[in-house]
């Protein structure tokens, strides 16, 4: 049995995809209905055949066409042929009506067309389609007219006749005999389509055990959605907030994932880098046994270092930022919290990632000038490396392949290189930046999973970084003299702050 659910846009029709049918069904009756408009033929056929589209191109489930009544004699269903199969559609269904239909179920002007015309229209389907898959369905609404079952076969065998793939019986009434009578007398191999809207205590599977091939839940959907947003609209009104509703209504997260957000997201960073825009940041974990290594839980003058980087980052362009914390005010900043450790989180970033990665230490603090210089640059690896000041003793040391140059601004492939980081090095201070192209990131993962395979405690930024220098990989330094602090002690952080406070002031 190949079970279709009713549509009448692309989310609908995803959704049912999801839920598992074969199936869509462009439904001409919730399509109208969504247009707050009588399933009668008020819709014209490019809107109909816009709506179709749009849900042909969001699934890959074949999606079959309500198409009324053809949109008028056998020379409009032509036209509607040739639009239909270049909109996509695998399946198109036409019903003996009289052009302006009107919806099946409404009491009152039930008319049919005489057999032979309809047969007509169905040959010139036939004869319009260039696509040899195309199905045609012939749909029959002599019980709905009330013309009687011998009627309804009649015709059904004259619209096979004509080349109809499939027949498409419809009834209304709540016993399901009328179908099952058909079925048992319908002797043809062309497969009959059932519509269960009214007769629906009978089930699926046994539909398909008295011969129906295919069944379309036509309008389900539609309802299920106005009984559900009438009774949220109420809650909201009568409760005057969401809270009780919350659970009942679907997260944002779904609303995103059926928006193919994931897919999006990952299209732009493949393509979106050009702009110069792409760039993401990463907060690693400070060294082990640091007082201050938790940058959600460390607070500078009433901000925690986290809030303060996720600031200075967006002020140099970065939008994408994960942090290794504990620290629930993460999230409230935008960021994303990975698992703790260098080379788990290393590890936990997405690999496809196609724009530059932004590393920071977890208790540094930023202009954003520095930032965006260093993003600025093109190699596959840079660090901030400071020249304004004789080494701290406490942030690692550089030292450079070239004396440095201060005043000048040096760039691209002129960016002097690191030749020593760490212990013994000297000349400049690491101010806990690097930017990484998507190679030198994998770099960064490889020397971090590389300490962890050989033993060796997992590292900080600065380590992993001496770790690459000391394998010769190109390293190169974008050099400052301002515009960054290290946060070691509660001093610090005191001192610091109190300096913000006043510049903020
Ligand atoms: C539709 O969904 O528009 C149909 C099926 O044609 S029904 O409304 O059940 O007649
Ligand atoms: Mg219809």
């Amino acid at each position: 049995m190949i079970r279709i659910a009713g549509a009448h846009n692309p989310l609908g029709a995803r959704l049912a995809e999801r839920a598992g049918f074969d199936g869509v069904w462009s439904s001409g009756l919730e399509i109208s209905a969504s247009h707050g408009l009588p399933d009668a033929d008020i819709l014209t056929m490019s809107e109909l055949l816009a709506t179709a589209r749009s849900m042909a191109m969001a699934v890959d489930l074949p999606v079959v066409a309500d198409c009324d009544a053809g949109y008028g004699n056998a020379s409009n269903v032509m036209h509607m042929i040739r639009q239909y199969e270049a909109a996509g559609i695998a399946a198109v269904s036409i019903e003996d009506k009289p052009f302006p239909k009107l919806n099946s179920f409404v009491p009152g002007r039930q008319e049919l067309v005489p057999t032979d015309e309809f047969a007509g229209k169905i040959a010139a389907a036939k004869a319009a389609q260039r696509d040899p898959d195309l199905i045609v369905i012939a749909r029959i609404e002599a019980l709905i007219a009330g013309w009687g079952m011998a009627e309804a076969l009649r015709r059904g065998e004259a619209y096979a006749e004509a080349g109809a793939d499939a027949v498409l019986i419809h009834a209304k009434g709540d016993s399901p005999e009328p179908i099952l009578t058909f079925l048992e007398r319908w002797r043809l191999p062309v497969p009959v389509v059932v519509v269960p809207t009214t007769y629906h205590t009978i089930s699926a599977d046994e539909l398909y055990r008295a011969g129906a091939k295919m069944v379309i839940y036509a309008n389900q959907g539609l309802r299920a959605s106005i009984t559900a947003i009438s009774d949220t609209f109420a809650a909201i009104l009568r409760d005057g907030r969401t809270t009780g509703i919350e659970t009942r209504i679907a997260p944002l997260s779904t609303v995103f994932d059926l928006q193919g957000l994931a897919r999006f997201q990952q299209e732009e960073s493949r393509f979106l880098h050009r702009t110069g825009q792409q760039a993401r940041a990463l907060v690693l974990p400070g060294d082990t046994g640091s007082e201050l290594a938790d940058p959600g839980t460390t607070t500078v003058a009433g901000a925690t270092v986290l809030e303060r980087q996720a600031g200075t980052l967006r002020r140099a362009g970065v939008q994408d930022i994960s942090a290794c914390t504990d620290a629930a005010t993460a999230t409230a900043a935008g960021v994303t919290v990975r698992p703790a450790g260098a080379a788990e989180m290393l590890a936990a970033m997405e690999e496809q990632f196609h724009g530059r990665t932004i590393v920071l230490a977890s208790h540094v603090l930023f202009d954003p000038a520095p930032l965006r210089q260093l993003l600025a640059d093109t190699p596959d690896i840079a660090v901030l490396a400071d020249i304004g000041q004789p080494a701290s003793g406490t942030a690692p040391s550089i030292t450079l392949d070239a004396p440095p140059v201060i005043g000048r601004r040096l760039s691209g492939d002129r960016l002097p290189r690191v030749v020593a980081m760490g212990a013994g090095a000297s000349g400049a201070e690491f101010a806990g930046a690097a930017v990484l192209s998507p190679k030198g990131f994998a770099a960064l993962r490889d020397a971090a999973a590389a300490r962890r395979a050989d033993g060796r405690p997992d590292a900080g930024l600065a380590d992993l970084l001496g770790d690459l220098v000391a394998s010769d990989w190109p390293v190169h330094a974008v050099l400052v003299t301002a515009g960054w602090a290290e946060l070691i002690s509660a001093d610090d952080a005191d001192r610091i702050g109190e300096h913000l406070t006043r510049e903020e002031a």
